[in-house]
């Protein structure tokens, strides 16, 4: 019989670190995790882990060849800023490899006659709101409010949202008389700051970038007006909602997409508790236009009712907890010790 298990795709990155381990956490022995870079040696022995291309046929093959897959988290995606440097590539990892994924679980639930649990991470650049009077205008956007990206970024997940939703209700829909589908569920993130990685090529990255340089001691050029607001959300809390929503029964979830949110910050409110922490830090605000137009067009806040009412989303850490408790403590640990 083939093990079941849990994969991770682009489980080196950020969330997919924290998620190691909240699952390991919770008692998961079973995780699989895939990448193009190696683990890191503090959490390697959490998973099996494949150093390789979801874009590899060959070796998504191998895998379900070995295994019986029954979630996926697909983590695996090019950021913001670096897609619009090779939005072609972008393309092809964020839609062809999810694409690939969503047919690898689609067989696989049929294989198994169970659907297979998808679970993906969209995020607020799924959005695009045109000016800053109209931002303003919509402080907490719904799931379906402002759905015009101006990013290949934002454009590839939100795709990837209907195309996964396609994929868990209509999918072959006139080939097969009574196909399993997959069940698969989506979160919007907001901008992510984790006390352990710096993220590397979003756009929302002023705010972590910030953090971990006035932490080092090194001086940081913040590329957004200090005035420019959008949502964050502490790293401990985006793991633990990608959990709760596959662990929510499936009879409480509504619909395919949900935004999740904890507080949102001007680029200025990051800058003082960043200062109250660390005053001797250097920060200077220089905005470079064209990744100001992006992080505008991006809400200043999400409303998160429907995750709240359908699987009793609430996140953790408030601003006050996020830098007080998780981030101040631990980066000065990391950094200082
Ligand atoms: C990015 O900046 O690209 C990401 C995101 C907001 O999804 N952090």
């Amino acid at each position: 019989m083939r093990k079941k298990i849990i994969l991770i795709t682009g489980a080196v990155g950020e969330v997919g670190q924290a998620l190691i381990q909240t699952l390991t956490e919770q008692g998961a022995t079973n995780l699989v995790t895939m990448d193009l870079q190696e683990m890191p040696a503090d959490i390697s022995g959490l998973s099996k882990h494949i150093q390789g291309s979801i874009l590899d046929k060959a070796l998504l093959s191998r895998l379900v060849s070995e295994y019986e897959i029954d979630t996926i988290y697909h983590l695996a995606a090019l950021l913001s800023t670096r897609c619009e440097y090779t939005p072609i590539a972008a393309h092809q990892v964020n839609v062809e490899g999810t694409l690939g994924l969503l047919e690898l679980a689609a067989e696989q639930s049929e294989w198994r006659n169970k659907p297979v649990l998808f679970i993906f991470p969209s995020s607020i650049a799924a959005y695009g709101i045109p000016d800053l009077e109209t931002k303003a205008q919509f402080p907490q956007v719904k799931e379906w409010e402002w759905n015009y990206p101006i990013t290949m970024y934002g454009c590839n997940k939100l795709y990837c949202e209907l195309l996964g939703t396609y994929f868990s209700r209509h999918y072959r829909q006139l080939a097969s008389e009574n196909p399993i589908m997959l069940d698969f569920r989506c979160l919007r993130f907001p901008g992510l700051i984790s006390a352990f990685t710096v993220p590397s090529g979003g756009t929302s990255d002023y705010g972590p970038e910030m953090l971990h340089a006035a932490a080092k001691d090194e001086p940081y050029e913040c590329f957004v007006r200090p005035d420019t607001i959008i949502p964050f959300m502490a790293m401990p809390d985006a793991s633990n909602a990608l959990v709760q929503l596959a662990q929510a029964p499936r009879q409480s979830i509504s619909r395919p997409v949900y935004n999740v949110t904890s507080f949102s910050l001007t680029a200025a409110d990051i800058h003082d508790l960043v200062i109250q922490a660390f005053p001797s830090s250097q920060i200077t605000f220089n905005p470079d236009v064209k990744r100001q137009g992006i992080v505008d067009s991006w809400p200043a806040g999400l409303d998160d009712n429907h995750a709240q009412k359908d699987w009793n989303w609430k996140p953790a850490y408030d601003v006050q907890r996020c830098f007080n408790e998780y981030l101040i403590p631990n980066i000065v640990k990391r950094y200082h010790t």
